[in-house]
């Protein structure tokens, strides 16, 4: 059937690639066998704009039980009472979250990018900096997230949205007080927790759900589903501009953020992936799913320490979910350097800017170490202490190739006592 060897050997080449090396990138993980056969299969084939029972197509009464599977599954892990599971990613997720709260050249108040937080956050170079009034906030010399000086923000500019949730930031958030403030100025509070869900689904992390208007995610990082978006709402509300229906009926924000998705952001929703969000929210509601968590978080812990053993700085000091961020100025390296010298020997990472960095975005001072991965991967706190020693070997021989191909090697067979996808061949 695969006649395009092209395309299907380097597909092969990629599944050796990622069971031969240790993963460490924060937003990455490994989905089950039966996530990714979800995928590949006939839904991809159907047109279903719209939702289910109100689409602008035929023959969508399946791939509805789908999509229904799915929203019902996410709403029974966050306890929500709406959720959509149609964004094609985060990034489109939060981008529906904007058009439905914030008109264009509105403004609003999000993390930083160069203290932890996402492109999607109010970067000049992204949509959400182009096309609103982004402010942010940062984090304090100890990088804890500076909610005095978010509260300060908030107070003299007035935001219509205070974002919270980062891309590299290793602590938990006080949804709480960042919802005080918001109320204070008249904000709608939305959380992207697209890092930590995993781990909040699993109770192991503060709740942002009962704090903030709106949360959003993707679905590929610690929830460990196929690539993708949602937005959900614990508490759906009349939205509080005004906005209403053409029957004249104020619209209640769950039906904005549909708009917003689709015909807002987005046209045909990819139903082969939904379904394997429904695969995937199904897995997250059993046990096993939060003895993963747990033990992410003791990977994590137990990975930080053998760093700060062998004199890394954390920011922070250390970490409460499932990534660190790890500023490499006092070992005379930059994270450029580091990942590029660490993919050599089989183990993968990003360099990452750290909180008040002196270097540009495409060198940085720092690197971003994430569990998730290899954590799904089998491995517990003993082997979170190898891997330190063979990123700490590599980085303390950076220009020795002789080293760094002796660690290529070790990883390779170290790699193959957690095998991954056996069924694959
Ligand atoms: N780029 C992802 C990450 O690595 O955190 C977020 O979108």
């Amino acid at each position: 059937m695969q006649n395009d060897t092209l395309v299907f050997d380097l597909i092969n080449k990629e599944l050796q690639r990622q069971r031969n090396g240790i993963e460490l990138i924060a937003s990455e993980n490994f989905t089950s066998m039966q996530v990714m056969q979800a995928m590949g299969t006939v839904p991809t084939n159907k047109y279903a704009e719209g939702y289910p029972g109100k689409r602008y197509y035929g023959g969508c009464e399946v791939v509805d039980e789908i999509e229904q599977l799915a929203i019902d599954r996410l709403k029974k892990i966050f306890n929500c009472s709406w959720a959509n599971v149609q964004p094609h990613s985060g990034a489109q997720a939060n981008g529906a979250v904007y058009l439905a709260v914030m008109k264009p050249g509105e403004k609003f108040l999000g993390l930083d990018l160069s203290m932890g937080g996402h492109l999607t956050h109010g970067s000049p170079a992204n949509f959400s900096g182009k096309t609103y009034q982004a402010i942010h906030y940062g984090v304090t010399k100890d990088g804890l997230v500076d909610y005095e000086q978010l509260e300060t923000k908030a107070r003299a500019e007035k935001p219509k949205m205070i974002i919270c949730g980062a891309s590299a930031y290793s602590r938990d958030w006080d949804y709480k007080r960042i919802r005080a403030i918001a109320d204070e100025v008249g904000a709608i509070v939305f959380a992207d927790i697209a890092h930590p869900a995993g781990l909040i689904a699993s109770g192991l992390l503060n709740d942002p759900f009962d704090h903030c208007h709106i949360v959003s995610s993707t679905t590929h990082k610690t929830l460990r589903g196929p690539r993708g978006g949602i937005i959900m709402l614990r508490h759906d509300f009349e939205n509080p501009w005004g906005i209403k229906d053409p029957k004249g009926n104020l619209r209640m924000m769950s039906s904005l953020l549909d708009l917003a998705v689709f015909p807002g952001t987005q046209g045909g929703p990819l139903e082969h992936v939904i379904a394997a969000k429904a695969v995937a929210f199904g897995e997250i509601l059993t046990d096993d799913f939060k003895v993963y968590g747990k033990q992410v978080i003791s990977n994590a812990q137990a990975m930080a320490s053998a760093f700060v053993k062998r004199g890394y700085n954390l920011i922070s000091n250390g970490t409460d979910n499932h990534l660190m961020l790890i500023d490499l100025r006092n070992k005379n390296i930059t994270g450029k350097k580091a990942q590029e010298t660490l993919d050599k020997a089989h183990i993968t990472l990003n360099k990452n800017a750290v909180p008040f960095d002196d270097k540009s975005p495409f060198v940085t001072s720092g690197i971003r170490v994430g569990v998730p991965a290899v954590t799904t991967r089998g491995m517990q706190e003993t082997q979170m202490e190898t891997l330190v020693d063979f990123i700490d070997k590599v980085l303390m021989h950076i220009d020795d190739e002789k080293t760094i191909a002796t660690v290529a090697a070790d990883v390779k067979s170290f790699m193959k006592d957690f095998p991954l996808y056996p069924q694959l061949g």
